[in-house]
């Protein structure tokens, strides 16, 4: 076995989007070596990585095998000291950030492309984690791609043919240690730390029904010892817990489109308490209650409201965050808690900052995300457990935590709506034309609403100074609604155009999401001339 350098030829596509590179599994497949060009790349753009320790997994979707192999034998190429590998290579997204800090690690690579589906017509990817246990940030990952355009060298360490990466335990590869390790127990005793267990395990002895479906992604084997093993739900309470590299042909993006059989059981015939699901990567929660959906930006204000029943958050929290176009819920109880409150452009890069500076404790995306400073990727089983631990506190039940929310502090409405692979030019033409035009938009008036402000979102972080353009058109209307538009960065098919819609109101608070939604939807439909300028009547995903 030995260390050989392998010419190669650069590729210009290695630009990481909104979280990690993302294409199609056929594009990593098929290119020679596209996967050690762009782990290259990586190490070569972190500085010394010699003697440092990387943690590596992914979830399990079609490739990740091969990817592992083959990310594997550069970082021993390239001498780092000690590879943390998730046992069958599965390591969900926050527990690689968790054991990144835990065994403080210089950075991490996550074979996934989340909620994306899989399999070898699906979709593939590589996050980049760095040593704060969070996503790469945007200084780097530009970085990370200008060194992909000019890569013509790698450092490849011929692995063993027999290499077990199911066995728990240390294999010597040159000089690095390759350490194979259960992906589920630091992150479970993490969790075990922040939520009152105790209680949570006398909510399911008292009776209380659950339904926690992992997609077949990677949550399944973390949700099975944490919900069933250590908090004593039933067996069965977890479904889809077998990771598949197919996702079982399902789109692991838990929402209201991608979920509809537990909704309907939970939601429509309130069969169950309560029920959970996650994404392919384990990032992303759905929380519903019995009869009730919990949108993702009332799920954070309410977390955010009643931090103090979780003792991993009693009287700690001091600041929270919420991405650029999740509802302004979260606002709402800033201002009553006194918190600090900041507004980022979409993607976790850039809670980051705010996280490691103290700034701010707990943090969200409308995107199904959710998190807070006990890692620096968004939580899915977190989430989950938090609103655990708020039921079993209160005794409530979920629609009636959210009912008292929105008594107190009004309700956010709020809706998503995206259109699918759309000629990419025609959809930057739309976010051109109406960038042009955002001084002379102001004042116009639509479907009954005057615009009263029009605004390119850009972002300048409090802490690094470092700026980002361009996240964004924003409008606000007087009716005390608002649309925001941009383009996806995690698709991998033509263009796909966000339409966030949201209102806010005090009466009438039990009204539907889509009733109250309609007029802001024709609206937005109507400033964007959706249907002259795609051919579109309607959204392929509503969320
Ligand atoms: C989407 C979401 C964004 C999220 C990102 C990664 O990005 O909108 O909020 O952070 O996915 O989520 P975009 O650029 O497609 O809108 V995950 O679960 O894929 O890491
Ligand atoms: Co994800």
């Amino acid at each position: 076995m030995a260390i050989r350098t392998v010419a190669t030829t650069p590729y210009d596509d290695q630009k990481p989007g909104t979280s990690g590179l993302r294409k199609k599994t056929r594009i990593f497949a098929e290119r020679p070596h596209y996967v050690e060009n762009f782990v290259q790349a990586v190490l070569d753009v972190m500085g010394e990585v010699r003697g440092a320790t990387f943690v590596l997994g992914g979830d399990g979707r079609h490739f990740a095998d091969e990817a592992l192999r083959r990310t594997l034998a550069v970082l021993a190429g390239n001498r780092v000291g000690r590879v943390i590998v998730g046992a069958r290579g599965l390591f969900s997204t926050p527990a690689v950030s968790c054991v990144i800090r835990r065994r403080r690690a210089r950075g991490g690579f996550l074979l996934t492309a989340s909620h994306n589906p899989g399999g070898p017509d699906g979709d593939f990817g590589i996050k980049v984690n760095v040593a704060n246990g969070g996503p790469a940030p945007e200084s780097l990952t530009r970085r990370i791609h200008a060194r992909s355009r000019e890569l013509r060298r790698y450092h490849v360490a011929d692995l063993p043919p027999d290499l077990d990466l199911a066995r728990l335990g240390e294999v010597r590869l040159e000089a690095t240690v390759v350490e194979v390790v259960d992906p589920v127990a630091d992150y479970a005793d993490m969790l075990e730390g922040l939520f009152d267990f105790a209680a949570i395990r006398r909510l399911f002895a008292g009776g209380f029904r659950m339904a926690f479906d992992a997609l077949h992604g990677v949550t399944g084997p973390y949700a099975r010892h944490i919900l069933e093993e250590r908090l004593g739900a039933p067996a069965g309470t977890v479904r889809r817990g077998d990771p598949r590299p197919d996702f079982g042909g399902l789109h692991p993006d838990p929402n209201l489109t991608w979920c509809r059989g537990l909704v309907q059981e939970v939601v429509a015939e309130g069969r169950l308490d309560f029920a959970a699901a996650c994404d392919g990567d384990g990032d992303r929660n759905m929380i519903l209650g019995r009869g009730i959906f919990v949108s993702p930006c009332d799920s954070l204000a309410v977390l955010a409201d009643r931090a103090d029943d979780a003792p991993g958050y009693r009287g700690r929290v001091r600041g929270v965050a919420r991405s650029m176009p999740t509802s302004r819920a979260l606002d709402r109880v800033a201002q009553a808690h006194r918190f600090a409150f900041f507004e980022t452009p979409t993607g976790w890069k850039f809670f980051g900052d705010l996280l490691d500076a103290g700034l701010i404790q707990l943090c969200g995306e409308e995107s199904f995300g959710t998190g807070s400073d006990h890692v620096r990727e968004k939580d899915g089983l977190w989430a989950v457990l938090f609103w655990l631990q708020l039921l079993a506190a209160s005794g409530e039940s979920v629609a009636a935590i959210l009912h008292r929310h929105w008594q107190r502090y009004g309700r956010d409405w709020f809706s998503r709506h995206d259109y699918e692979r759309l000629d990419p030019e025609a959809a930057a033409g739309l976010l051109a034309d109406l960038r042009g035009r955002l001084a002379a938009l102001e004042g116009t008036v639509w479907h009954g609403a005057r615009l009263v402000q029009a605004e390119d979102f850009a972002y300048r972080d409090p802490l690094s100074g470092e700026e980002v353009a361009h996240q964004g058109l924003r409008f606000r209307f007087d009716d005390d609604s608002r649309i925001t538009l941009r383009l996806s960065g995690t698709g991998t098919e033509g263009a796909t155009l966000r339409l966030y819609l949201e209102r806010y109101g005090r009466e009438g608070l039990m009204r539907d999401v889509g009733e109250v939604l309609a007029p802001v939807a024709a609206r937005a439909r109507a400033l964007c001339e959706i249907e002259r300028r795609f051919g579109r009547r309607g959204p392929d995903v509503v969320t």
